[in-house]
């Protein structure tokens, strides 16, 4: 301490948890935190420390003000006989923490302070050495993210729950234009907001065989003998609301092996099968899968699922035994969000927990359970809806089989007494499939179990009801409701783009960051031209900053005057990369050909991982690395057009992207983006859509007003009669010049150094199944495209429009979407916490 005074060892006190001097939040106490941690938990002296040392010493020192917050919010929620949110989620894309606590404390400038004191310049060369933990996949990972920041925010007590993957999303490089993966090994240089908790570790089982028994009171009961077992010790993250006390948890698990198993096999001599199991065991939380949309039904999946799911689920019955709570009222002290079906096993484990160790019966467990559990569905594909086949999950779950079984018993009973002989509604409903190998349905596990089902956008939950679950809808139309997504702007507006958070402060007041419906004053702006100006300076000034981070990646210099043309999320088909990228092709040929009067200079931005076992996902990016190769190296293309494929796009990424964007891309496939939440991160940023009327598009279509949204695109019912009728995309591509060139070009091998095969299986799908109606949407995207060209000719009018789409993107805060939740399907209610002694 370079302080003077004495350290403060007073002894907790109920409300006061700490000496409050190492809670100080001021730019000494900051400074005296971090020297104490680089010398004491670091080991270093200040004039040799690194930029990454004093990055940690920084965390730390910020972590420790996390804690008389953190502490004082369990203690509320264990002396509260209160209801909290147990998030269940396979995935938490938490992005980068130390500037989020910063803001949220109100301490940047604090910091920064401190940080000039080791002659440190900027926050910003600090912020930049964090490593992410990439904990998730995409949307339904991030989504997850932003509900536990706004749950904190709005001081409703909650708890996430979720695996602390050892190894998550793979970085992704770009070499000869394929994208590479690599190991992701974000614990390498130590992660200092975790604080792991191994005495409140959890046992698991698998696999082994069910019995019989009967009781003392001559009761018959089954029990699991599982031949496997492993521990969970939860890592348990700190996340903190904004400028508020509440401090809620992310409670992630590790596996490790038991030893007890195998003493056995130890004291026989048999070392090295002691350790293969352990090392089996182990391998549990090793690492993501990192497909998203694709069910790959794999054994290892399942064993994570369940691994995660039981020790969240003990952990919640334990806090309620600790505190002499009855099991029996477990939904009135828990509400248990399913994310997607990936922890949908919650369901049967939670029965088994009940019964076969509680030994509640049937009737009192299932109340218990149906009361507790909700299930938010976040996509309608086929092919991303999780399905068990049955004898893996036999071998692995026994019980949990009987258990299903006896639940879908016990459904089908209700249904057949309301369909009397309709075998085919049964079969339709059944949480088992029949057709093919027989598989345990998740979705119709979770539908079942669940008091609400709920989509992610008004159009994805209204196709939930029409098209995914309809015999559900009609025996439970109460049970179906719709969240529309949002994300927070603390992350994406005030961390992201502070130029932007200066001037909302400065116009309309600091309320906006916890009330966004406050952005609506900006439009009484929106004909001042001087305003109008400032706030296009925000965007540039973003711009700016993505254009020198582009030059440093990859040494293309883009202009940050042309229209910052922007798709990021991951690569699929559905969500149509490749048309854009074809649209990319016409603007090339328009230049060519010297038709480029009309055309808006433009930097045309992707950025996505794909999953490494998507082939066509794969090659798009290869595609796009072509086109990229081949315009940037075309001197005619100079300030007209440039293409850059961002590598290894991630929250970080994110939060450079969104600020810099004039023009977002959001352009799936009508009926196939659940809700898309970029869309929203965009818009709150001033950027213009472009997009099908598609997820949550056209739901900001209907906020921003649809003079200031491109619109293009068959509707999802017109995709769904061309599906039915015998589409055929070689009709569209001879109707349309321009199109059938672009294929023609690509297939010469203009994009590709003359190789004319490499993108062949592009475009002979594009040409005769096109399964995502790529050829039908084309003509249209381009008619919607050249709107966007015309648009920009006016400056202040683009303005305008961007400053519209921000004033009126209030309703996709993620604040908006956790009170909907609150309000009607879990039906919980904020805690304030309160902190008696100063931590001024
Ligand atoms: C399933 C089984 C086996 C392996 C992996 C998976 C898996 C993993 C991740 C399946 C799906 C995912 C992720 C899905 C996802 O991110 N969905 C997106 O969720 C967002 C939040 O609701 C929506 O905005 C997007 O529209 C939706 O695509």
């Amino acid at each position: 301490m370079s302080s003077s005074k004495p350290l403060d060892l007073r002894l907790p006190t109920p409300g006061c948890y700490a000496d409050p001097e190492r809670a100080g939040i001021d730019a000494d106490a900051v400074f005296d935190g971090m020297t104490e941690h680089l010398f004491f938990t670091l080991g270093k002296l200040a004039p040799t420390a690194s930029l990454h040392d004093l990055y940690m010493a920084l965390s730390y020192a910020v972590r420790d003000r996390l804690m008389t917050r953190y502490l004082a919010s369990m203690e509320a929620i264990r002396a509260q006989p209160q209801k909290t949110v147990a998030y269940l989620s396979a995935e938490f894309l938490i992005g980068p923490q130390l500037n989020n606590n910063l803001l949220n404390l109100g301490i940047q400038k604090e910091a920064e302070e401190a940080l000039r004191r080791f002659g440190i310049e900027s926050l910003a060369e600090t912020l930049e050495v964090e490593e992410e933990p990439g904990l998730g996949n995409g949307g339904l990972g991030r989504l997850a993210a932003c509900y536990m920041e706004s749950l904190a925010t709005l001081q409703v007590p909650a708890v996430g729950y979720g695996i602390r993957y050892e190894f998550g999303i793979f970085n992704q490089i770009i070499r000869n234009g394929w994208q590479v993966e690599v190991t992701d090994k974000w614990l390498k240089g130590g992660w200092p907001w975790e604080l792991p908790q191994p005495d409140e570790a959890c046992f698991v089982g698998f696999g082994g065989r069910t019995e019989s028994y009967i009781d003392d009171k001559g009761n018959y009961r089954s029990r699991w003998i599982p031949n496997e077992n492993a521990i969970g010790v939860p890592h348990d993250v700190p996340l903190l609301g904004y400028r508020v006390n509440s401090c809620n948890r992310l409670r992630l698990w590790r596996a490790d092996a038991t030893e007890s198993f195998d003493f056995y096999a130890f004291n026989i001599g048999d070392y090295y099968g002691a350790v293969e199991e352990k090392v089996g065991s182990e391998t549990l939380s090793k690492v993501l899968y990192p497909n998203d949309g694709t069910d790959e039904g794999r054994r290892l999946r399942l064993k994570q699922q369940h691994f995660f799911v039981s020790c969240s689920l003990q952990d919640m019955l334990r806090s309620l035994e600790n505190r002499k709570i009855s099991i029996k009222d477990f939904p009135k002290h828990w509400t248990v969000q399913l994310n997607d079906t990936h922890p949908a096993i919650a369901v049967a484990e939670l029965m088994r927990l009940l019964i076969d160790d509680r030994y509640l019966d049937w009737e009192t467990a299932w109340e218990i359970t149906t009361q507790s559990v909700a299930y938010t569905n976040h996509t309608l594909l086929p092919e991303a809806l999780e399905k068990w086949d049955l004898g893996l999950f036999k071998s692995l779950l026994p019980r949990h089989l009987e258990i299903i079984y006896e639940i879908n018993r016990r459904f089908l009973q209700q249904v057949r007494l309301r369909y009397p002989g309709n075998d085919n509604i049964l079969r339709k409903v059944s949480i088992i499939d029949e057709e093919g190998g027989k598989a345990i349905r998740m979705a119709h596990l979770a539908t079942i179990g669940a008091h609400h089902i709920n989509g992610v956008a008004a159009l994805h939950s209204d196709l939930i009801k029409r098209q995914l679950l309809p015999e559900f809808t009609k025996i439970w139309p109460e049970k179906f409701t719709n969240v529309t997504n949002g994300v927070t702007p603390r992350r994406w507006v005030a961390l992201a783009n502070p130029k932007l958070a200066d001037l909302l402060d400065k116009e309309i007041g600091p309320s906006w960051i916890t009330n966004m419906e406050l952005l609506k004053n900006l439009e009484s702006r929106e004909n001042d031209s001087n305003f109008l100006e400032e706030f296009g300076n925000t965007k540039l000034s973003g711009k700016i900053k993505l254009a020198s981070y582009i030059h440093r990646q990859s040494g293309v210099l883009v202009d940050p005057s042309s229209m910052f043309d922007v798709q990021v999320k991951r690569i699929h088909q559905y969500k149509r990369q490749h048309l854009n990228a074809l649209q990319v092709i016409t603007q090339y040929l328009r230049i060519k050909n010297g038709q480029d009067q009309s055309l808006a200079p433009r930097t045309v931005i992707f950025g996505g991982k794909a999953a490494p076992g998507y082939f066509m996902a794969k090659l798009i990016i290869r595609f796009i690395n072509g086109i990229a190769e081949t315009v940037n190296a075309d001197p005619d293309m100079d300030g007209r057009l440039k293409v850059i494929f961002l590598a290894d796009y991630n929250v970080k990424l994110g939060e450079q992207v969104y600020p810099a964007t004039d023009l977002s891309e959001q352009i799936s496939t009508a009926g196939k983006e659940a809700s898309g939440t970029g869309n929203m991160k965009f818009a709150m940023n001033g950027a213009l859509t472009i997009g099908t009327l598609d997820g949550a598009n056209v739901e900001i279509r209907e906020k921003v007003g649809e003079q200031n949204f491109f619109l293009f695109g068959k509707t999802e019912s017109e995709i769904m009669d061309l599906q039915n009728a015998n589409y055929m995309p070689q009709s569209y591509i001879e109707e349309l010049p321009e199109l059938e060139e672009a294929l023609h070009l690509i297939d010469l091998g203009h994009f590709s150094n003359g190789d004319t095969e490499l993108f062949k299986p592009l475009t002979n799908n594009l040409r005769t199944r096109d399964p995502f109606f790529v050829m039908a949407d084309f003509a249209d995207y381009l008619r919607a495209q050249d709107s966007v060209n015309r648009a920009w000719i006016d400056k202040k009018e683009w303005n305008r429009m961007s400053l519209i789409n921000c004033a009126r993107s209030g309703f996709f805060s993620s604040d908006r979407s956790i009170m909907e939740y609150c309000n009607s399907i879990w039906n919980v209610e904020p805690l304030p916490v309160e902190i008696t002694c100063d931590v001024n």
